[in-house]
């Protein structure tokens, strides 16, 4: 089953939107496998954002992620990477569609409240970034059955 690294940003705390967001996620069918606060430090962000560090705007992203504490969280589902991504929407809260986390609650480019690994690769090596194995939960969801189709639950 796949898994997916969220984080919810320093911004989605001071707005008192992690409820609301956690609870879309749940919603939606997801299963919550692991959740944590923390407090992230410059060298999990220069990891992190590496694909980013020539660009302008990084030492203010890190300071950003650092302004306060995150919320990080694994997701498992089907095609959970894509699905998350499309709940999340685009990077600019600005062009994100209404219905999507960004699209309802982001105006910015930056605090854009959520942070979702963006491929299956991608989010292998970001879930073992935050998470030790033991943070990690197996455990049986009472709604699997009724979430998933017969088909799609054999071939997991
Ligand atoms: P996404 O989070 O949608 O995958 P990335 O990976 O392009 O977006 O960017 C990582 C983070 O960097 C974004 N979530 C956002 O907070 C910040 N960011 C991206 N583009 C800009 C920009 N032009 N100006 C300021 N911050 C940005």
């Amino acid at each position: 089953m796949e898994r997916t690294l969220i984080l919810l940003k320093p911004d989605a705390l001071q707005r008192s939107l992690l409820g609301e967001i956690i609870s879309r996620f749940e919603r939606k069918g997801l299963k919550i496998i692991g959740l944590k606060m923390m407090q992230l430090k410059k060298e999990t962000l220069d990891e992190h954002y590496a694909q980013h560090q020539d660009k302008a705007f990084f030492d203010k992203l890190e300071r950003f992620m650092m302004s306060g504490p995150v919320i990080a969280m694994i997701l498992e589902g089907i095609e959970a990477v894509s699905t998350v991504r499309l709940i999340v929407g685009p990077t600019s809260g600005r062009k994100a569609d209404v219905g999507s986390i960004r699209g309802d609650f982001s105006m910015s480019q930056q605090h854009n409240i959520v942070h979702a690994s963006d491929s299956v690769e991608t989010a292998k090596q970001e879930i073992y970034r935050f998470f030790n194995e033991e943070e990690l939960f197996d455990y049986q969801k009472i709604d699997f059955a009724t979430v998933y189709s017969e088909e799609e639950r054999e071939n997991i």
